[in-house]
């Protein structure tokens, strides 16, 4: 990346705010004349609608006919996603226009899966080179740790990976080894720790050998509290375990980072650094270089078919036409749920036991991006943004939260993903598996009436509690198997999705104040924590009043803290951005 200041061509674009837009005006319109028909009766008035409402794209089959939509509405949903000037937006994107306005950065993820001679530019210069560079560099590395061949301080091979990191540089990662863990390399144990609290890492390392460990430290910043505060109990573990002084360090931690300086202030050689750019956002990174235990797990040829998966779903939301672009038309069906049908949520429900945590990473993919208040030019919205995303792997839903979204009185839009063929064929396993996918559906969009309730014998005093209204909407995902190529279709789709509603709520998806704020705050009160003596408390009554009941509640032990079996006594890491840890 250069330094020269670049054109902040987005910033410039002027818009009509989105409720003056025809096309929103229309759907206000359309709202009115349609918004309460059923599903039962749109299906009944079209008896190829669950045929006709369907797409495939980039390998996904994607049935959307049970939302609440008539060919009107998603007439109009298309011609507002063109009048708020998605294309102009998506094309701004790929040219690596700096539409991140608040924090003036290009937004490239798609340049992270972009093959060998693409030109993707970010201030003039192609960067696609330098992500083949990366790649090349993880690569090699990946299989010298996989062949055994990267040996620790002591002479033997790595059998354990720790990648430490959090929000984007964990999650990723976390969902990425746990969703393609049937392709993952025998014999080498991953771990994952983010937290601060130090039972995550305490329980991580517990019964690993540290001869045998590698860590990972993942911070885009390499400033980040909580990942350097990790980092450093795991260096003192390290060192403490194998009796050995810093030069092992360099053995047994490698850093993926933007930032040089913190890298090899903390002790890694800059060798064992895997960088990534300011224009990769850490929720949009885990085929980055923070994807690096992905590719230990996976292989550096796994790896690549991972971001061929990227690249296909990137490919259709480029150039297929609104009404037929899956991520677009997800967008604009949540849009619709959202603003139009007063739904403030959307679950997502993988019946795909390996993809547990993508609702934990769509969580952040989604939310973070779009939980935002104010339009690009800084207005209060005056419509909502950001519905709360939130899910659990199938079956084992449905037997809690599911009781709400069938009979409570909110509208929860699902997204069902499932697939054709399991990882892991077990007897009928797997047929019991998707049908149960179908026949939620199928309840959530037709319900039960109080007419079929009756005639079923149920007892009058019981009909209504046994009613099931139905017309809850609801999309389904199909896919034939979970490999890495349709991981990368199945992440992408979504990113593209929250890059439309972005568009079309006229918000900055690539900013995230929010977090910045969580990281600074912290920072005030861990002194007033720590201090031998209460200093004095300027917060409000409530945070004063707690910040004396812990300092009361908490043990007297100061100087030393316990990592996991081994008191280890910490220090200052000259040149560190961050203090080592807490109470030492
Ligand atoms: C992601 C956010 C945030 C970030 C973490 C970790 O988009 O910016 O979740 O990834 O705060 O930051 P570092 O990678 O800098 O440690």
């Amino acid at each position: 990346m250069t330094t020269k200041k670049p054109r902040t061509r987005m910033a410039a674009t002027p818009r009509k705010p989105l409720t003056q837009l025809p096309a929103w005006k229309a759907l206000v319109a359309h709202h009115r004349s349609v918004g309460n028909t059923h599903l039962r009766e749109l299906f009944a008035a079209d008896p190829r609608r669950g045929t006709r409402m369907t797409l495939e794209a980039a390998g996904l089959y994607l049935d959307y006919s049970k939302n609440r939509v008539t060919e009107k509405t998603l007439k109009l949903l298309v011609e507002l996603a063109r009048q708020a000037g998605l294309a102009g937006r998506r094309a701004a994107m790929f040219r690596g226009d700096r539409i991140n306005v608040t924090e003036n950065r290009s937004v490239l993820h798609v340049a992270l899966r972009a093959p060998r001679g693409a030109v993707i530019l970010a201030d003039g210069k192609n960067v696609v080179p330098e992500v083949h560079a990366v790649l090349g560099k993880m690569t090699s590395f990946s299989e010298r740790v996989r062949s055994g061949e990267w040996k620790g301080h002591t002479g033997k091979a790595v059998r354990n990976i720790v990648n430490i990191g959090i929000g984007g540089s964990d999650l990723g990662p976390v969902m990425a080894y746990e969703a393609l863990r049937h392709y993952s390399q025998p014999g080498i144990v991953f771990r994952f720790v983010s937290n601060v609290d130090g039972t995550d890492f305490v329980e991580a390392t517990r019964d690993l050998d540290p001869a045998q460990t590698l860590f990972i430290i993942s911070s885009k910043t390499f400033t980040t509290l909580e990942t350097m505060t990790n980092a450093h109990s795991a260096r003192a573990w390290l060192l403490q375990g194998l009796g050995a002084a810093d030069e092992a360090v360099s053995r047994h931690f490698v850093a993926v980072s933007t930032d040089a300086a913190n890298v090899s202030a903390f002790g890694i050689d800059p060798e064992n650094m895997f960088t990534f750019w300011d224009w990769v956002g850490g929720r949009y990174s885990m085929e980055s270089a923070i994807g690096l235990s992905t590719m230990l797990a996976i292989g550096p040829s796994n790896f690549e078919s991972l971001l061929k998966g990227f690249r296909e779903m990137d490919e259709h939301f480029r150039h297929a036409p609104f009404g037929r672009n899956m991520p677009v038309l997800m967008a604009l069906l949540s849009i619709w749920n959202n603003e139009f049908l007063g739904a403030q949520t959307v679950a997502v429900l993988p019946y795909e036991q390996y993809l547990k945590r993508f609702p934990a990473y769509l969580q952040q993919l989604t939310m973070e991006s779009n939980g935002k208040h104010v339009t690009l030019g800084g207005r209060k919205v005056n419509y909502e943004t950001g519905p709360v995303y939130w899910g659990e792997p199938g079956t084992n839903g449905q037997h809690s939260f599911y009781q709400l979204i069938h009979q409570g009185t909110r509208l929860v839009p699902c997204d069902f993903i499932a697939f054709g063929q399991s990882l892991t064929p077990l007897g009928r396993h797997h047929d019991i598996l998707v049908a149960n996918v179908f026949a939620q559906a199928e309840a959530l969009a037709f319900g039960k009436t109080a007419a079929e309730v009756r005639a079923e014998g149920t007892a009058a005093a019981l009909v209504p509690h046994r009613v099931f209204e139905g017309n809850r909407p609801s999309n389904v995902v199909l896919a034939d198997r979970l490999t890495p190529e349709v991981l990368g279709r199945l992440v992408a789709l979504y990113e593209h999705s929250v890059f439309t509603q972005g568009v079309i709520w006229n918000i900055d998806s690539f900013d995230q104040w929010g977090v910045e704020l969580g990281k600074v705050l912290a920072q005030r009160i861990i002194p007033e924590l720590e201090a031998t003596t209460l200093p004095r408390l300027r917060h409000d009554s409530s945070t004063n009043a707690l910040i004396r009941r812990y300092r009361k509640l908490k043990s007297a032990k100061q100087g030393r803290r316990r990592v996991g079996d081994t008191i280890v006594q910490q220090r200052e890491i000259p040149g560190s951005a961050v203090p080592p840890p807490l109470g030492v």
